[in-house]
């Protein structure tokens, strides 16, 4: 079932989120939740703290329509294990502060290990829009938005916009 997706700014976005102890049928049921919400939306990423969950999971498919076979990936306590000095540039947005795009430098790759659906723990490097997506996830999971990497004057205007939304979508 797709879940309502939190718009910032909004306390829960602005948590860190603990670590789930073991996988449960629960959270199997989070993380199908999560990637059905995920392509409804559309986005490449979700973290189970955008659809009010504290907890340490997120989704990810960075395989766009049509260009080729879809790869969802559901992770549970994902860690960065290893950074790339060399960075990347990527124009970043998030489905909790809709139609708002910035660049933001992160690494170029990561290596990440994370337990799967099954409870078995994985580990892989990634590049491309697939580091930077997970990066932002794993972000989601401490609290941090892609906006936190502005500079103060655009995270506030951002901010007023999404307050200024989020007061249009209550009145109607
Ligand atoms: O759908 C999304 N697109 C995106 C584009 C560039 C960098 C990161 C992202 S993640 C975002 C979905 C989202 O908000 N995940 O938390
Ligand atoms: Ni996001």
């Amino acid at each position: 079932m797709k879940r309502p997706i939190l718009i910032h700014p909004d306390p829960r976005l602005k948590k860190v989120c603990v670590p789930v102890p073991d996988i449960s049928d629960d959270l199997r049921v989070l993380a199908d939740d999560m990637l059905e919400t995920m392509y409804a939306a559309p986005g490449i990423g979700l973290a189970a703290p955008q659809v009010g969950i504290l907890q340490r999971v997120i989704a990810m498919d960075c395989i766009k329509e049509g260009e080729g076979d879809a790869r969802p990936l559901v992770m549970f306590n994902p860690e960065i294990v290893e950074s790339s000095e060399e960075t990347n540039v990527y124009e970043e947005g998030c489905l909790s502060i809709p139609e708002q795009y910035a660049e933001v430098t992160r690494p170029k790759e990561v290596q990440v290990k994370w337990m799967d659906r099954d409870g078995n723990e994985q580990s892989e490097t990634f590049d491309g829009l697939w580091a930077t997506c997970v990066q932002h996830e794993i972000d989601h999971l401490n609290g941090k938005l892609f906006i936190d990497y502005l500079k103060p004057l655009k995270r506030q205007m951002i901010t007023r916009k999404m307050q200024k939304l989020k007061r249009e979508r209550a009145r109607d």
